[in-house]
C-alpha cells in the first residue's frame, strides 16, 4: 500500500456527534425524517463541511447532494461513495452517517495526503433512503437511477397527503424531476461504507465485510375496511372487525416468510395502525405496511403471494374490504466483482482480515448497482443492532471502514 493515510477519529466522532444532534427526537434515538427540520439542519451542516473541504457543491431537484473533488483529468467518469442521514423514528446514529461522514474523512485524508487524482472523486448524500415519509426506500438513488419516474415522484404523497413535489419545494429544493435521472455510465465507480446492521462481523470478530450482493427488498400497504360500531351494542357475530381482519394478517405475513423453505426470507409488519382508535369503538379500518425481503427474489416473491392469497381469504371470511398496493419489489444487486477485488486488495494491503458476505439491509447501492460497478464496505455493529436507540459501532472499526474506503477511492481513482 504506497500512500500513508491518517484518517482523523476526532473529526469523524465530531461530525458523527453534530449530525446526531439533529433529530427530531431526544438522545440517544434520532429520528430525521427527509425535509423534516433536522434533516435540513444535518444537511446545512454537511454542505458546511464540505465547502470547507473546497468541494464542489450540486442539488438536484430532490435534494440529492453532489460534493465533487475535480480530478486532473475532469471529463472523465467520476468515482462516487456515500450513503444517506435521513433516520426512521427513534433509531440509531450510525445508519447511513457513516458512510456519508466516512466519505467525507476519506477524501480529506486523501488531500491531506496531497493525493491528486486522475478521476473527479464526488461524495454523495442520497435523499430519503429510508421509506419514512413516502412509503418507498431508497427514493433519491431510485431517481438516479431512473426507477422512479418523473410521473412516478409526482404522484408520491406522505401520510398527510403532501406532495413530495410540495415537500421538497418547502425543503428549498427546485428544478424538473426529469433532471434527475443520470447517465448510465456518469460514474465509473461507486463504493459505500455502511454498517452492517447484522450480527456476522461482530461473531467472526472481523474489522471489514466486503459486500457481493444486496437483498431484494419488496414493500405492500394494505387498508382493511370494516363496519366499525359500539363496542357495547354490537354482538360479536355482527362484526366487521378491520383491527382483527389486519391481525390475521400479520400473522399469515410471518407464516409466509417461514414458509418459503428459504432461512433468507424476513417480513415485518412494521406499521399497523388502526381507526378510529377509541376503547369502547369496534376498528372500522386498518392500515398495514408489510417489509418483504430475501436475498433472491424467487422466494420473496413466493412469499408476497402467499400474502396476497392470505389477504384474499382472510377479508372475505370476515366480510372485511381490502386494498393491496405493491409499492416496490426490486431485485437483488450483484456488486460489481471489480470493486470487491479493489475493496479485498486494500483490506489486504492494509492487514485488516474481512469476509466477503451479502447485505441483508438495503441501500442505495442497490441503485447505484444500476448506474455504474458498485460495491459496500462493511464495519461491524454492535450485537448486530440497528434501527434502535443501542446502535452502536465502535469507533476503530468505523476508522479501519474509513481508511479502507480511503484507499479504495485513492485506487478507484487513479
Ligand atoms: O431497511 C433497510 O434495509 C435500510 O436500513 N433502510
Ligand atoms: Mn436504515
Ligand atoms: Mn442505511
Amino acid at each position: 500500500m504506497a500512500m500513508e493515510l491518517t484518517i482523523s477519529r476526532a473529526a469523524i466522532t465530531a461530525d458523527l456527534d453534530d449530525i446526531a444532534a439533529c433529530s427530531e427526537s431526544p438522545p440517544p434515538g434520532v429520528t430525521r425524517v427527509v425535509y423534516g427540520e433536522a434533516d435540513l439542519r444535518a444537511r446545512a451542516y454537511l454542505r458546511g463541511r464540505c465547502r470547507e473541504l473546497g468541494l464542489q457543491l450540486r442539488e438536484d431537484a430532490l435534494g440529492n447532494l453532489f460534493a465533487r473533488w475535480p480530478g486532473a483529468e475532469p471529463a472523465l467518469p467520476a468515482v462516487a461513495s456515500g450513503s444517506h442521514i435521513d433516520a426512521i423514528p427513534s433509531s440509531g446514529r450510525y445508519d447511513g452517517t457513516v458512510g456519508v461522514v466516512g466519505a467525507l474523512e476519506a477524501l480529506s485524508a486523501l488531500r491531506r495526503a496531497g493525493h491528486q487524482p486522475r478521476r473527479s472523486l464526488e461524495l454523495l448524500l442520497f435523499t430519503a433512503e429510508e421509506p419514512t415519509r413516502f412509503g418507498i426506500g431508497c427514493l433519491g438513488s431510485r431517481a438516479l437511477a431512473g426507477v422512479l419516474g418523473p410521473d412516478q415522484l409526482r404522484a408520491l404523497r406522505d401520510p398527510a397527503g403532501r406532495s413530495l413535489d410540495e415537500l421538497r419545494a418547502a425543503a428549498g429544493f427546485a428544478g424538473p424531476f426529469d433532471a434527475v435521472r443520470l447517465d448510465p455510465g456518469h460514474y465509473a465507480a461507486f463504493v459505500e461504507l455502511h454498517i452492517e446492521q447484522g450480527p456476522v462481523l461482530e461473531a467472526e470478530g472481523l474489522p471489514i465485510g466486503v459486500v457481493r450482493a444486496i437483498a431484494a427488498p419488496a414493500t405492500m400497504r394494505l387498508r382493511l375496511a370494516g363496519q366499525g360500531g359500539h363496542a357495547g351494542a354490537v354482538l360479536m357475530l355482527e362484526r366487521r372487525d378491520a383491527l382483527l381482519a389486519g391481525a390475521e394478517i400479520a400473522l399469515a405475513v410471518e407464516h409466509a416468510a417461514l414458509a418459503t423453505g428459504s432461512p433468507n426470507t424476513v417480513a415485518t409488519t412494521g406499521i399497523f395502525q388502526i381507526e378510529p382508535g377509541a376503547v369502547n369503538a369496534i376498528p372500522s379500518a386498518a392500515t398495514l405496511e408489510i417489509d418483504v425481503r430475501d436475498v433472491a427474489a424467487e422466494p420473496r416473491d413466493h412469499a408476497l403471494a402467499a400474502i396476497r392469497a392470505a389477504t384474499e381469504a382472510i377479508c372475505g371470511r370476515r366480510h372485511v374490504s381490502h386494498q393491496l398496493e405493491l409499492l416496490n419489489a426490486d431485485p437483488p444487486a450483484t456488486c460489481d466483482p471489480a470493486v470487491v477485488e479493489a475493496i479485498v486488495t486494500v483490506c489486504d494491503g492494509l492487514g485488516l482480515p474481512r469476509q466477503i458476505m451479502v447485505s441483508r439491509a438495503y441501500h442505495d447501492s442497490l441503485f447505484m448497482a444500476r448506474l455504474c460497478p458498485t460495491a459496500m464496505i462493511f464495519i461491524p455493529c454492535r450485537g448486530g443492532v440497528s434501527h434502535r436507540p443501542d446502535e452502536y459501532a465502535d469507533p476503530d472499526h468505523i476508522c479501519q471502514g474509513v481508511a479502507v474506503l480511503a484507499h479504495t477511492l485513492a485506487r478507484l481513482s487513479a
